[in-house]
C-alpha cells in the first residue's frame, strides 16, 4: 500500500486531485467515507490547499490547518463551505464596472478574511474599460479602501497594468483569487502565467444555459513561483463564527476609531459619544463602509 502526505490542488465535489508540492505530480483521490460523516454542516470536509494524508487513492486524514476561509450559504440551509485552506493572501477581485462592484459584498468578503486571519489585497480589475471615463470613481475607491487599510492594486489583462506587480507579490505564497463571477479572476491567472489554462468567461455561459455553477476550486502553480487558487463566482456570503458585537472589529478603520467611544460595549449605532459615528460624520470613515456595517448588523438579526 502506498501512503503519504500531499496537498489538495483541486476539489471537484466528488473527487480531488493531490500533489506533493512543490512537485506538480498531480494524482486523483477520493475521500474516505468516515471523513465525510465527521463534518456535519460543512458541505466539503476537504478543501483546496488542505494538507492531507492518503493511503493509495483515498484521503484518510486532513492535517491541521494554518487557516481557512469559510462561506455560509445565504439560503435557509445555512450550509457552510470551506473555500480554501492554508492561504497566505486573499486577492479580492472587483471591477468598478462590468460587472459593477457592490461595496457591501466586497466589505463582507473583507470581514470574512479578517475573521479567519487571512490578509486581503483588493484587485481593481479591467481598468482599461473605465480609466478614461471614470478617473474620479477610481480615485474615490482608492480613498475608501486604502483609507480603511487595504492595499489596492489596479490591473488590466489588456494593457498589462499591474500584472508584473501581482506576479511578484504571488511568488512564494499560496494566493486565493476570490470575487464575483465575471470580474476577471481566471483572466488574471492566465495573465500571470500564460501556460496555464483556467476557464475564462465560464459563468456567463453557465448562466445562459441555466446551469448550476459548479463549485470547482483549483490551484495552479505559477512558473514565476507561488500558487494561485481560482474560485468560481461567489454570490451569497453569509457570516460565519462572528458575533454581532464583534463585526466592527473587522472594519480596521472602525476598530481604530472605537478606542474613543464613551461606552463599552458600543454598537456604534445610537450611543452618545460614539467616536465611530463622529468619524463617519467628519468623513474620516467612509459612509459606504459604515453602511455596509449597518447592513451586516441588520442581516445578523434576520438569521438569529
Ligand atoms: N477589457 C477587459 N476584459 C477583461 C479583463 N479581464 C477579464 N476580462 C473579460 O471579462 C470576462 C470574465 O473574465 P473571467 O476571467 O472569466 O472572470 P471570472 O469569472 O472572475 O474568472 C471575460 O470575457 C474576459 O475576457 C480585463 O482586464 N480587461
Ligand atoms: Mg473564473
Ligand atoms: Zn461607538
Amino acid at each position: 500500500m502506498e501512503s503519504g502526505e500531499a496537498t489538495v490542488v483541486l476539489n471537484a465535489g466528488s473527487h480531488y486531485m493531490l500533489a506533493h508540492l512543490p512537485e506538480w505530480d498531480v494524482f486523483t483521490a477520493v475521500l474516505r467515507g468516515r471523513l465525510r460523516l465527521k463534518s456535519a454542516g460543512i458541505t466539503n470536509p476537504v478543501a483546496v490547499g488542505d494538507r492531507v494524508r492518503y493511503e493509495d487513492d483515498t484521503i484518510v486524514e486532513v492535517l491541521p490547518r494554518r487557516n481557512y476561509v469559510i462561506r455560509r450559504s445565504t439560503n435557509l440551509s445555512r450550509q457552510a463551505h470551506i473555500i480554501a485552506a492554508n492561504v497566505d493572501m486573499a486577492y479580492i477581485v472587483v471591477s468598478l464596472y462590468f460587472p459593477e462592484v457592490k461595496l457591501p459584498f466586497l466589505d463582507r468578503i473583507l470581514v470574512t478574511c479578517g475573521v479567519y486571519g487571512i490578509p486581503a489585497t483588493i484587485v481593481l480589475s479591467k481598468t482599461d474599460m473605465y480609466r478614461e471615463e471614470a478617473p474620479e470613481a477610481i480615485a474615490a475607491f482608492h480613498e475608501i479602501y486604502e483609507g480603511a487599510g487595504y492595499p489596492v492594486l489596479e490591473t488590466s489583462v489588456l494593457t498589462g497594468e499591474g500584472i508584473d506587480e501581482l506576479r511578484k507579490a504571488c511568488s512564494g505564497c499560496v494566493n486565493l483569487f476570490s470575487g464575483e463571477s465575471g470580474v476577471g479572476k481566471s483572466s488574471l491567472i492566465k495573465a500571470l502565467d500564460p501556460s496555464l489554462d483556467p476557464k475564462i468567461g465560464q459563468i456567463s455561459e453557465a448562466h445562459l444555459q441555466g446551469k448550476h455553477t459548479t463549485s470547482l476550486y483549483q490551484m495552479y502553480p505559477l512558473a514565476s513561483g507561488g500558487y494561485v487558487i481560482d474560485s468560481p463566482g461567489i454570490r451569497g456570503f453569509g457570516l460565519v463564527d462572528l458575533e454581532k458585537e464583534e463585526i466592527y472589529k473587522y472594519f480596521p478603520e472602525m476598530l481604530r476609531a472605537s478606542a474613543g467611544c464613551r461606552f463599552t460595549p458600543c454598537t456604534h449605532t445610537h450611543e452618545p459619544g460614539c467616536a465611530v459615528k463622529a468619524a463617519v460624520d467628519s468623513g474620516e470613515i467612509s459612509a459606504e463602509r459604515y453602511n455596509s456595517y449597518l447592513g451586516m448588523l441588520e442581516e445578523d438579526k434576520k438569521f438569529r
